[in-house]
């Protein structure tokens, strides 16, 4: 097959701070580890709290054998201090067909802070959502059936519905391969999940021809929710990227805006990448090249808007922007 998407250049609203360098690596670490990154981040209790994934004990064929959740903090969403011990592990699910715990994200909603993350089972991967008042016990509100991951919570109810975005996995009846969309869902209470429907298929994304799922969890902005999301286009002719035999995936950050009273209505979508891999954390170096994996969004009372992902499944990096042109690009 030929090479469908070869250019796909981040937009020029973007700019990365540090220079591209990352803004949490292993070397920040003080317990072992190897891959930091796929953070979820949110203002809580006049903190920024970051919760990441902590990949460590390489297997020598292209994964590693042992995985956590971190968490650090920070006064400026800059500078992070990590805290000494894992935040949530696979034994901390209490269930023993857990195998592996990872790619969190975090949403405030009425002064409790939400945790999505994805399980590893013995019997398929799941998405769950817990819940924690003083980010260091938490409970465990549902987890769905598998396969399905990416979850985001919206950061208020809508009609008086908790939300979410979602990405299942139906590989039988998509062809069998890889053809996964994101899907929006509704409930009363955190635990019970339904009304749910197709939100953004792949093919509604121009620079994707593999998969979309949710990014951040969306912030609200006086023309709609500002909804990050990532795509990913493969390509065969691709061969050896970092660290495995073979990769052949891209993935981008793309960004659309929902209806305030309905976000299962998408009001704006930018049809190209906002951010594509680019620099040498994103293109050159880490376990798997290619890879821009959006988890945070922060809306910051200057209009600044700070975009956390991470880069290469190793580091996790910042951008940033301004929020009148991220909506002026979702509605161009
Ligand atoms: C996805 C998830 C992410 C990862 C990405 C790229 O399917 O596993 O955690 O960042 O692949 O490897």
């Amino acid at each position: 097959m030929s090479i469908l998407l070869p250019e796909l250049k981040s937009s020029s609203v973007i700019t990365r701070v540090n220079a591209g360098e990352p803004v949490l690596s292993a070397r920040d670490m003080p317990y072992e580890a190897e891959c930091i990154f796929n953070a979820g981040v949110v203002k809580y209790k006049n903190k920024y709290v970051m919760a990441f994934r902590n990949d460590y004990d390489y297997n020598g064929k292209g994964g590693f054998h042992k995985c956590f959740i971190g968490l650090a903090f920070s006064d400026d969403g800059i500078k992070w201090e990590v805290n000494k011990e894992p935040f949530l592990t696979a034994a901390d699910i209490h269930d023993p067909d857990v195998t592996r715990v990872y790619d969190p994200r975090l949403t405030v909603i009425e002064d409790l802070c939400y945790l999505c993350f994805a399980v590893d089972t013995r019997h398929g991967v799941r998405g769950g959502i817990a819940v924690t008042k003083d980010l260091k016990s938490i409970e465990v509100l549902s987890l769905t059936a598998p396969d399905n991951r990416n979850m985001v919570l919206f950061p208020e109810k809508i009609n008086g519905k908790y939300i979410r975005l979602e990405r299942p996995f139906p590989v039988y009846s998509r062809g069998g391969i890889d053809r996964f969309d994101t899907w929006i869902s509704f409930s009363p209470d955190l635990r019970y999940w339904g009304g749910t429907r197709l939100l953004l298929a792949v093919e509604d994304v121009p620079y994707a021809n593999d998969k979309t799922g949710p990014g951040a969890p969306p912030i609200r902005t006086k023309a709609g929710w500002l909804t990050l999301f990532h795509s990913v286009d493969i390509d065969w002719t691709r061969g050896k990227n970092g660290w495995e035999e073979k990769w052949q995936k891209r993935y981008c950050a793309g960004i659309m805006l929902l209806d305030l009273n309905d976000p299962s209505k998408i009001i704006g979508l930018y049809k190209k990448p906002l951010i594509a891999p680019e620099t040498r954390y994103e293109t050159e170096e880490g376990y798997r090249t290619n890879v821009i994996f959006p988890g945070g969004m922060i809306l910051e009372e200057n209009g600044e808007v700070k975009i956390y992902y991470g880069a290469s499944d190793t580091v996790e990096c910042l951008a940033i922007a301004n929020v009148d042109d991220l909506i002026a690009l979702c509605l161009s």
